[in-house]
Formats: structure tokens, sequence, C-alpha cells
């Protein structure tokens, strides 16, 4: 009887000195959150231990969680943390019971690494970033020593006569501390909500002037109205979103400034958010893509961007194009989270619509893709080129530096490759016999689409109806009504771009400049 309570005892010990790791874990985030919002949101240990995570992910593991998770990444990212650091917690608290001090060390240690994540991002303003991992390590350190104690009170002194422990004692320092660490996580949560507020009434505020430059209409033949098809312009809703942040960047537009310095430039600028939108505008149709596209994937969009063209700030700003002279061959554009893309300044200035966007499809940008501002140069790759949330532009050289992507076996510069893809009917899908409208699209941004052409199985290449051309910077529709006979077969789509290249059946892999190759569907005619 007694060795069955004894061992109840120890067991019901264990748990408790879990639930304090676990206890100790929340105090440690809530303080963190509190501390962070009088430091900056983004020190805050999970978001700068996810932000470190990302920028070490080697490129094949970053490509295969964009393949496997898509635009859910970041949120498996946090669960994955969340989840470890629990995992974490309990052991901790287990250990602790053991030896209580070296518990309390352990999560003092967590902190160190926190801070450490934390100083070393790089949108970090200093020591500073470390506070808030240093302070919640100490409250759950403290927290711990105090309620392990609880847990190995000598017999002899136990005010509960049953087992060795203070059970009452724990009970309410456990209670306490739930409910000190739940107010202090809601406080810091509202304070660092608050500074995405003042952001949000920023964007609501604004109004976007007319274009200078509007965009020439759509031609009505530039839209296919065959089911299935990607629509011509891609609603903001659902336009692909690739990038590293874990927070979204919440940039209050009032107090945003750009500035440009750095080789070749006489005269340094600075830009307020006014200041862009008080210039002359340009509206223009841009499709954009992502260098991590597999042949066939989804993240490519099109939208009605509106901006400044960024060669006539560069030119007042005195630079020239290395092709008459000028001493930068690359732009460093650094974004309010550290993030740096290098886009060559010939590109720029070569006298293509490159823009610093603040409004997309007639609306001022959506955090998610940049406010208050962006860049865009039609053509490249969006990692090289589409920097969101931007406030510095660097003239520099490729020699002098890398970009982010660069360090990371990215390729230093990346044109878009000519790609097009099925997008009716679905892989594997069932249609019926007779016609069956085969539709996609097919893009060679700066380049235009020329010609895209099907094939039937092994048969002969049949050219597919093109809509109407928009630009050379947009995605082009397509369809080919095909004669469907029973039983399964394979569609391939090649499309031909304005200098009259033939896209590749070389098939290669995103890394590290774009995917190449031919999109197929397998289906099976019933
Ligand atoms: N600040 C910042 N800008 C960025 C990125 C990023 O990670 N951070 N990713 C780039 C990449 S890889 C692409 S493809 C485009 C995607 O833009 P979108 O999310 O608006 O579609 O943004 C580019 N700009
Ligand atoms: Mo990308």
């Amino acid at each position: 009887m007694t060795t069955v309570r004894i061992t109840r005892t120890a067991l019901t010990r264990g748990a408790l000195a879990a639930l304090s790791g676990l206890l100790a874990g929340f105090a440690a985030l809530a303080t963190a959150e509190l501390v962070s919002a009088a430091v900056r949101p983004e020190a805050s240990p999970v978001t700068a231990v996810g932000g470190a995570a990302i920028d070490r992910t080697p490129a094949g593991v970053k490509d295969w969680a964009i393949r496997t998770f898509g635009e859910n990444d970041k949120f498996v990212l946090q669960l994955g943390i969340v989840i470890t650091l629990a995992l974490l917690a309990l052991a901790v608290g287990v250990l602790a019971l053991r030896h209580r001090r070296t518990g309390s060390a352990a999560v003092l240690a967590f902190g160190v690494v926190g801070a450490a994540a934390a100083v070393s991002r790089p949108d970090s303003t200093g020591l500073a970033d470390g506070l808030p991992s240093l302070a919640g390590a100490v409250a759950g350190a403290v927290l711990l020593y105090v309620l392990v104690g609880r847990l190995t009170v000598p017999r002899a002194y136990s005010r509960d006569e049953e087992g060795g422990w203070d059970r009452r004692g724990f009970l309410i320092a456990a209670t306490a501390a739930a409910v000190a660490s739940t107010a202090a996580g809601a406080v810091g949560r509202t304070l660092n909500g608050q500074s995405a507020q003042d952001a949000v009434a920023s964007r609501n505020a604004v109004t976007l002037p007319a274009p200078a430059s509007p965009a020439k209409p759509v031609p009505a033949g530039a839209r296919l109205r065959v089911p299935g098809i990607s629509p011509f312009t891609t609603p903001a809703g659902t336009f692909y979103r690739v990038d590293t942040a874990l927070v979204i960047p919440k940039v209050d537009a009032n107090t945003w400034r750009l500035r440009i310095h750095g080789r070749g430039v006489r005269r340094d600028l600075e830009l307020t958010y006014r200041d862009l939108l008080n210039r002359p505008l340009i509206e223009r149709e841009i499709t954009l893509c992502c260098v991590s596209n597999e042949v066939g994937g989804p993240y490519i969009g099109h939208a009605r961007w509106i901006g400044v063209r960024l060669a006539d700030l560069l030119k007042e700003a005195g630079v020239r194009p290395p092709s008459r002279g000028g001493k930068a061959d690359q732009i460093i554009a650094r974004s309010v989270d550290g993030m740096t893309l290098g886009t060559p300044v010939e590109d720029v200035m070569d006298g293509r619509d490159a823009m610093l966007a603040v409004g997309m499809n007639g609306e001022p940008l959506p955090f998610v893709h940049g406010f208050p501002v962006r860049m865009l140069v039609p053509g490249l790759y969006g990692y090289v080129s589409a920097c969101k949330w931007i406030e510095e532009i660097e003239l520099t050289t490729f020699a002098d530096h890398d970009a982010y992507w660069v360090k990371r076996k990215w390729a230093r510069r990346a044109p878009v490759k000519t790609q097009s893809r099925i997008d009716t009917p679905k892989p594997f899908g069932r249609p019926g016999a007779g016609t069956v409208m085969v539709a996609g699209v097919a893009w060679a941004q700066h380049r235009g689409i020329d010609k895209v052409e099907i094939r039937v199985d092994d048969g002969p290449w049949r050219p597919a109806q093109l809509a109407e051309r928009t630009s050379i910077d947009t995605w082009r529709q397509w369809s080919y009504p095909w004669k469907a006979t029973p039983g399964g077969h394979t569609l391939t789509v090649r499309a031909t771009d304005g200098t009259g290249e033939v896209q590749t059946e070389k098939r290669t892999k995103t890394v590290p400049d774009g995917a190449s190759g031919w999109h197929s569907v397998v289906v099976t005619v019933e």
C-alpha cells in the first residue's frame, strides 16, 4: 500500500515538474513579448529564432518546404518552433526536479540562444534586441526554481502530511504564475499590435493619384473565357506570396523613408511616401514570378501596378548605367526586415518599366505584397528585383556585394525563363470524349510570347490559339480545342518567346536560376 502511494507521489511530482517547465517556458515567452513591445516587436524570441532558422535553411530545403507546404511554410515553421520549445520545456522541468539549479541554468541558456538570434538578425537594431529573450529567460528560470522548490520540500518540513512536497504552495505559485504570464503576454501583444494599427491607419488613408502615364487598356481579346484557366489579372487576394518574413512587416507610410545612395550617386536622395505620390506616376501591366516556381507551378501572378519610374529617380541622383560609364552595376535594395535583393543597374535604366510600386490592381499595396513601397523590374525573377517593404537603394557592384539569395546558392543574375503552363484539364482529370478545351498561360517577361504549341502524346506540335498581346511584360493566355479520344493521354505545352527562341525541353531544377522544361499533364478521357 505504501509502495503504491510513493510511486504515485513520484509520478505526480514528475508530472508537476514537467508542468513547471511548461509554465516557465510560457512565462519566459510572455515576458519576452512584453519586453519586446518596449524594444521592437521583431525582437521577440520566436520571431528571431524563426527568422534565423529561415536564413540558415539551405536552398534545397527551402525549396522542398515551399514545394511541400506552399504558402503555409511559415506557419509550419512556427508550429515546429512552438512544439520543440514545449518539448524542451517539459524535459527541463523534469531535469529541474533532480538538479534544480541546472534546470534554471538551462532556461537561461535558451535565453542566450534567443538573444543571440535576435541580435544577429539583419534587421536588428543592436544589443537591445537581445533584451526580450534575456528578460524572458530570467523570469522563466526564477519561476522554475520556485515551482520545483515546492516539489522538493524535505518531508520533515512538509505542510502536506502525505508526501514530501508543498502541494498548497505549488498550486498557489503555479496559478499566480499562469495568471501573471497570461496578463504580461496579453499586454505585450496589445502594445505590439499598436504600431501595426498605425500602419493600417496610414494605409487606409491613402488615395492613389491618377497615373500621369496610364497603362494601355488590356485588349478585350487578352482575356479568354475558358473554364479553369488562370484569370488574366490575378486578384491581390490570390496573388502568390514568397518571402522570408515570419511576421508581415507593418510599415507606417507616414514615417517611411527611402534612401538612395552609394557608388556613382552624385546627390543622395531621401524620399517620403508623399514625395513619391507627388511625382508623375506610371501604371503598367506586369507579370511577376518566382525563381522557386517548378515547371507547371503556382508562383506566378499578373497585376496592374502603379508607381514611380525608378530610372528617373536614379538619374536625379546622378546615376549613369554601366553602358554609359556608370560606376555601379548593381542595385542592392534593402527592406525594413533586412532582406537584400541585387538588381542590375543596366536593366533598371535600359528603358523598361522598372518601378517603385505603390499600388496593385488599383489599391495601395497590400501589406503582404510590400506596403508602402516595393520594387518591380519586368523580365527578372522576384528575388533579383521585387524588394517588398523597401527602405534603401544602395548603388554598388556585383563584385563588391552578394545579396541574400546569392549567398544561398542562387544566381547573381536571373532573367525570367520562357515558360508555359497547362491550367486545364487538371492532372489526372477525366474529361469526356469529344472537344476538350486545353488552356493555360505562357510567359517570357520583357521578351513577350509569340507562339504556344500543344502536343498530344507523341504526335506533332500544333499551334494553340493565343489571346491578344497586352505587352511584352505580361503573360498570355492560350487555348487549344482538342478532339479527345477515349483512353490515357499526355498533353504537353511549349512556348516561343518574342526573340524566336523555343522553350527548352531540358529539365533543370529551380536552383540556381529557375526551372526549365516542358509542362505535361496526364489525363484519362472517358
Ligand atoms: N523584403 C522582401 N522582399 C521580397 C522577398 C523577401 O523575402 N523579402 N522575396 C522576393 C521574392 S523571392 C519574390 S518571388 C517576390 C514575391 O512577391 P510577392 O510575395 O508579392 O508575390 O518578392 C521578392 N521580394
Ligand atoms: Mo522568388
